[in-house]
């Protein structure tokens, strides 16, 4: 049965993932009344959605979780170096159940749209369900790649086998075993969910774009050992996190790959392969901003895909080109490159011989070549941080729509409020280290920011807190100054919004670091909320 939503409210929260989950629970313990909305029919957000076959985390288990509950983490024990989607959701249900958050959630609960009541001070709210909610505060914790992009290609919605995205895929699973699959897409899903499909299918048909460079993961199980040690000093361990700009333990160099003896980058690049992990981004420097530093790792990749792919012409297609190494997100692989040795597997390069149209059970090319499939898996992302926002008739200050304001890219203050839409936040969206980070450490830092902040507001007699317009043009203008030298604006990638026709090109997330970053925001605080208009 659905929880029916509360009319009024201290604060609605959008989203039961893990930002929503932390901010329903610190907003009961801060005495507020708050009801959390879901739009889909459990919680868990983007592990509850990516069920596809070698869906996994790629920050470590005893990073990539809460801290601020000892008892959590004192009782839950990670099996895994790199948590699976199972094994995640399994821990989101845990922490769920014993704060007892479902009681506040009204699943299968889609908000449709937010309109600010300015003579009120309240959000008036309406979802899908009828219900109108009026609420002085609203979290946006709906996430950041929480709507899926199917792949703009005619005739994809008439495909006449089974049509799959890996961000939506069904709850009850899907039968690969012994079918013709074909999988477009190779950025972190595609790259973890081929080399599985590629287990069940009778044939495996890859439609790559764009090779991305990929490093071993070289999960394993982790040692009892291990995790009880973290577990004795785990707030020590935990709060080094919070101040590294990656917000995890991430080695950072010092030096530039350009300074280094090619013997000593060598011995470098093959340590960071056979530990695996995605730590060889900070190995050196200047990788973030150097291309020929960053070219020294890519070149180390590319020979290790061409000694692992036996078929020189299939590993050639699998060497990235034309965009620079950590330009788009790194990928951490299990068993991908292998895969392709597989007589059952082939490669297909759709930017040489462009996907034309698909037809009945046939994708076909521009060449006029065509793959007959029974599963069609796309793998091609999301319409990234504004995607889910804009999904609402969200409606501010003087009738102002969200997709307005932000034409030109998103426009915030600290990537938390944005000017015209009182009482409005964002947990780790744009404007924030968001995901360029260990997500869950922006997401404690955030959400503990932000209850405070409305916690404050209530303590003392605000009924409404915008962000000041001068304020938020000189925040934008920094997370967009940070980014411009870096090799990021010079990948083809979601971060920059180019997998979206029209989406404008700019790169939104803070660069500055999480450590630096929450030292901004607790300086913000200590300033009585400097750069926001308090009434
Ligand atoms: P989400 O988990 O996306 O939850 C948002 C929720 O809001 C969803 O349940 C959605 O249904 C709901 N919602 C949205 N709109 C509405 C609406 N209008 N009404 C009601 N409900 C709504 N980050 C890392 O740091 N490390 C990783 O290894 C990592 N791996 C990832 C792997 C995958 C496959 C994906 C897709 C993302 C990964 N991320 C990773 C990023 C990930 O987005 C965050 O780590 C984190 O899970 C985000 O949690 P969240 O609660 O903010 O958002
Ligand atoms: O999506 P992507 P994703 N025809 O946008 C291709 C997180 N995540 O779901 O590069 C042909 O990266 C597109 O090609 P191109 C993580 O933050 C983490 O894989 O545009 N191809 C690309 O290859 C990640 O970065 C994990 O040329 C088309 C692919 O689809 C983010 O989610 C796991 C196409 C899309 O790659 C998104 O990753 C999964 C078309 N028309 C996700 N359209 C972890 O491991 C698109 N493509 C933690």
């Amino acid at each position: 049965m659905r929880v029916i939503p509360p009319t009024e409210l201290d604060v609605l929260v959008v989203g039961a993932g893990f930002s929503g989950l932390y901010s329903l629970h610190r907003l009961r313990t801060l005495g507020r009344s708050v009801h959390l909305v879901e739009a889909d029919d459990d919680l868990g957000g983007v592990w509850y959605r990516n069920r596809y076959p070698g869906a996994r985390c790629d920050i470590e288990s005893v990073d990539y979780c809460y801290s601020f509950d000892d008892s959590i983490v004192q009782d839950w024990t990670w099996a895994e170096r790199y948590p699976a989607q199972p094994e995640i959701l399994r821990y989101i249900n845990f922490v769920a159940d014993r704060l007892e958050l479902r009681s506040g959630i009204s699943f299968d609960t889609r908000v449709d749209a937010m309109h600010w009541d300015a003579d009120a001070f309240v959000w008036l709210v309406t979802t899908d369900r009828g219900d109108t909610i009026r609420a002085r505060h609203v979290i946006m914790a709906s996430g950041q790649l929480s709507k899926p992009q199917l792949p703009d290609i005619e005739g994809i919605e008439q495909f006449a086998g089974e049509l799959l995205h890996t961000g939506d895929w069904p709850r009850d699973g899907v039968q690969l075993t012994g079918k013709r699959v074909g999988v477009i897409g190779t950025g972190s899903s595609g790259v973890q969910t081929i080399p599985q499909v590629a287990k069940l299918a009778a044939h495996t048909t890859v439609l790559q774009r764009t090779a991305h460079y990929a490093i071993p993961a070289r999960n394993h199980d982790l040692d009892p050992a291990y995790v009880q040690d973290l577990k004795s000093r785990f707030q020590d361990y935990r709060e080094i996190a919070r101040h590294h700009p990656g917000g995890t333990h991430r080695h950072i160099g010092t030096e530039s790959a350009l300074d280094v003896d090619p013997g000593a980058l060598e011995e470098t690049f093959h340590g960071h392969w056979e530990k695996g992990g995605p730590d060889i981004l900070a190995a050196y420097r200047d990788f973030r901003t150097n291309e020929e530093a960053a070219e020294k790792a890519g070149d180390f990749v590319k020979e290790r895909i061409r000694e692992i792919v036996k078929d020189p012409e299939t590993a050639e297609k699998l060497c990235p080109k034309g965009y620079p190494f950590g330009a788009k997100r790194l990928v951490l692989e299990i068993d991908y490159y292998t895969t392709f040795n597989r007589d059952d597997v082939s490669l297909v390069d759709v930017k040489a011989d462009p996907i034309e149209r698909i037809e009945g059970n046939d994708v076909v090319l521009a060449s006029g070549a065509r793959h007959e499939l029974d599963v069609l898996i796309t793998a091609t992302g999301f319409d990234a941080l504004t995607g889910p926002l804009f999904a609402i008739d969200i409606v501010g200050v003087d009738g102002q729509r969200l997709p307005d304001a932000w034409k030109d890219g998103p426009r915030t203050f600290l990537g938390i409020g944005t000017h015209g839409f009182p009482n409005l936040y964002v947990v780790a969206g744009a404007g924030s280290p968001s995901v360029i980070s260990n997500v869950l450490i922006s997401i404690e830092q955030h959400v503990e920011w932000i209850t405070t902040f409305i916690d404050h507001q209530f303590r003392n007699g605000i009924v409404s807190a915008e962000v000041d317009d001068d304020a938020q043009d000189r925040w934008t203008q920094e997370v967009y100054d940070i980014a411009a030298p870096t090799l990021f604006m010079k990948g083809n990638s979601w971060y920059l919004g180019a997998n979206i026709p029209g989406k404008p090109r700019v790169f939104s997330l803070y660069l500055g670091g999480v450590g630096h970053y929450r030292d901004i925001c607790d300086k913000v605080a200590a300033d009585d909320y400097a750069g926001f208009t308090l009434t």
